[in-house]
């Protein structure tokens, strides 16, 4: 894809919190632009829970435009058994950089949503505009709410002195650089460690749950392309989802076949009900993107993860887990 970079007369700075996790390895992988610099931020250099250090950040990278990556993440297990994590730490976090985004007014912020925050008693697809209508999923509602008032601030810093805040509102997100860890980790990169595991030990493929819950899930280096898309087009004023379609929902057995056909181990699959199953579906529209982007091509789920399974194996000694 070209995205339109504006004349840049002097190098402008592009600051990515959350720069080495799972989409900002991806943005590192995929950007190439020589007019203007990059820099990547890691909690090792700053921790964004903290203001003086978010303040000192801003001081010494001066940025002109900010992608919020950085937050405590994690799939439906972390989210269920750690709330005050989820909750005080990214609120912190989204407060300082949002604060600061202020402050030394920067000329645009994209910052990170996810489709997991939507009200969970919802008519589908779900779209842009029905974000507070009601409360999210029980599940991961600590995580929901401290993103919810990361909307809430870039929309009131818009409406109230035009700063050139958007959210963006991924689904979920998947690919090389994730975290793998077997409690933590989102779907996709826990069945994989899992199943690599599993043929290890010559044992069981234990798939959590019933397997029949559905979801969207796109690529990272998809979501890096369309995260640059949105920073430097005018096209996106106000929040937008970034997902594939909604017919290429796949359910969680979906994905554990696919893993497992990668590993040659798809003989071994179980299914442990005694585990929860989270949200049964959370179906986004992209429509909102398509007018946009209408012939955008997102890697297929099937070539994601076999990249991704790869990915894993031939860096299995420094992947996340
Ligand atoms: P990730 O791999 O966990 O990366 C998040 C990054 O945030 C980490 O690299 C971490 O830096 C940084 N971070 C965490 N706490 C920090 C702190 N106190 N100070 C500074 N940095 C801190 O997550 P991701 O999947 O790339 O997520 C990127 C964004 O997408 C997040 O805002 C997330 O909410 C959103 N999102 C993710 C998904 C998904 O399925 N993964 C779906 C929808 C939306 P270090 O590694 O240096 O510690
Ligand atoms: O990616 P995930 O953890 O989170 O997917 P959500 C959870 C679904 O995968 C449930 C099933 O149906 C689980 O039963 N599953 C099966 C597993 N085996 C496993 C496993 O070993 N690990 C995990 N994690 N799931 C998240 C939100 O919801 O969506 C987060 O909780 C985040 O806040 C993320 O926003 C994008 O898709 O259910």
């Amino acid at each position: 894809m070209l995205y339109y970079y504006k004349s840049i007369l002097a190098m402008e700075t592009v600051l990515v919190t959350g720069g080495f996790g799972l989409v900002g390895n991806a943005i590192q992988r995929i950007e190439k632009n020589e007019k203007m610099r990059f820099v990547y931020i890691s909690s090792s250099e700053f921790d964004l829970c903290d203001m003086d250090a978010t303040k000192k950040m801003f001081d010494k990278y001066n940025p002109d435009y900010v992608i919020h990556l950085a937050a405590c993440v994690g799939g439906l297990f972390k989210n269920m058994t750690r709330k005050i994590d989820m909750f005080e730490k990214n609120i912190q976090i989204n407060y300082n950089v949002v604060k600061c985004c202020h402050d030394f007014h920067i000329k645009k912020l994209v910052a990170c949503l996810s489709t997991c925050i939507f009200p969970d008693k919802t008519t589908y697809p779900i779209d842009e505009t029905m974000l507070h209508d009601g409360p999210p999923h029980e599940s991961n509602d600590a995580y929901a709410y401290a993103k919810r008032m990361l909307e809430m601030h870039c929309r009131i810093y818009r409406e109230n002195f035009g700063d050139n805040f958007v959210c963006v509102i991924p689904t979920n997100i998947y690919g090389p650089n994730d975290n793998f860890n077997l409690e933590d980790a989102h779907v996709i990169p826990a069945l994989i460690h899992k199943c690599y595991l599993a043929k290890e030990a010559d044992i069981d493929f234990v798939v959590r749950g019933s397997g029949t819950p559905l979801r969207q899930f796109i690529y990272s280096d998809d979501l890096a392309h369309l995260l640059l898309y949105t920073l430097f087009s005018n096209s996106f004023a106000d929040n937008v989802i970034l997902s594939v379609d909604e017919s290429e929902e796949v359910s969680i057995k979906d994905v554990a076949l696919l893993i497992s056909k990668r590993f040659a181990y798809d003989n071994r699959i179980v299914f442990d009900k005694a585990f929860d199953d989270g949200q049964y579906k959370k179906t986004a529209s992209n429509e909102r993107l398509r007018q946009i982007c209408p012939d955008f091509q997102f890697l297929s789920i099937d070539e994601g993860i076999q990249y991704t399974v790869d990915w894993f194996i031939e860096n299995y000694k420094i992947a996340r887990k």
